[in-house]
């Protein structure tokens, strides 16, 4: 695995793959998220209108699991965390996750552009708010009170992601792009990569097999992320003390 010059500005694309070691489902693989259940009944500002209780139910169950002691942080959430803290240059972590396993293994400059599991949004006054309970049609909103108002602060399909802003920002002047356990399906992040391309950055995929990413990557190494994620980063380090 040869990696070529040291780098000034990286930016890392995750998506499920970097936590699948760590037991979280996937999406799109066969026994995946989406097999189970029907995007626009779960994750669709009409599916939760049309039955709130259902999409409470679906992110309930996900919160659960990721508040439950066999869930941790897994090599290559440690990876990149280390990679930021060697980094002298800019270094911005962009996640499709929902989990906090990065926060868990110590990323610092960490963009959730869907969201966050373990946060709640009021759909009346917008306040978010540190979720880590069920979350019902019951519930009252702490700041203003509201019955009912309370949604997962989760970007679902038709919504607009997260500081896409400071994202594009971020993908205009680095010359590094690591996409890490993303199948390429989801817009506008499966556009990144080409972005950061036309930026002029090197582009690397590290990933469990091809993805659905438009365009080509530089480099693509194939594995899982615990193997890859590692010794990519190590290289990386390496280099940049030459
Ligand atoms: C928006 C939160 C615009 C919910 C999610 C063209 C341009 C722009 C938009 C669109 C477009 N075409 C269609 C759209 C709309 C839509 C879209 O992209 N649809 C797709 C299905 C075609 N996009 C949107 O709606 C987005 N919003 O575009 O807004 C806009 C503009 C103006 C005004 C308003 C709006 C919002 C999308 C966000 C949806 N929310 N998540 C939840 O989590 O429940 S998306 C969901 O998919 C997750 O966030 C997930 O992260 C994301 C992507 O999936 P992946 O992470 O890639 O997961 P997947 O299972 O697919 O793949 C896993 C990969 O890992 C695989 O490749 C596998 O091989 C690999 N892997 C597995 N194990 C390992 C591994 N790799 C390494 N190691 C392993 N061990």
């Amino acid at each position: 695995m040869d990696l070529r010059s040291t780098y000034r500005s990286i930016v890392v694309l995750t998506g499920a793959g970097i936590s699948a070691e760590s037991g979280i489902q996937t999406f799109r693989a066969s026994d995946g998220l989406w097999e189970a259940h029907k995007i626009d009944e779960v994750a669709t500002p009409e599916g939760f209108k049309k039955d709130p209780a259902l999409v409470q139910r679906f992110y309930n169950s996900r919160r659960q699991q990721l508040l439950g002691s066999d869930i941790s942080e897994n090599a290559a959430h440690v990876a990149l965390a280390k990679l930021e803290a060697t980094h002298t240059g800019s270094f911005t972590l962009v996640t499709q996750n929902i989990d906090d396993l990065h926060e868990r293994a110590g990323s610092q400059s960490l963009v959730h552009m869907h969201g966050e599991l373990l946060k709640s949004r009021c759909t009346s006054c917008c306040t978010v708010a540190d979720c880590v309970k069920d979350l019902s049609v019951e519930d009252h909103c702490d700041h203003c009170g509201t019955q009912g108002s309370l949604r997962p602060h989760i970007v679902w399909f038709g919504e607009m992601p997260f500081e896409m802003d400071r994202i594009q920002q971020a993908l205009m002047q680095c010359d590094l792009f690591i996409s890490i356990g993303t199948s390429g399906n989801v817009y506008p992040a499966a556009g990144f990569a080409q972005q950061a391309a036309h930026a002029g950055a090197h582009t690397l995929q590290l990933n469990l097999e091809a993805s659905n990413t438009p365009g080509s990557f530089n480099q693509s190494f194939f594995g899982p992320a615990t193997e890859l994620v590692p010794e990519v980063v190590d290289k990386l380090i390496r280099q940049s003390e030459v």
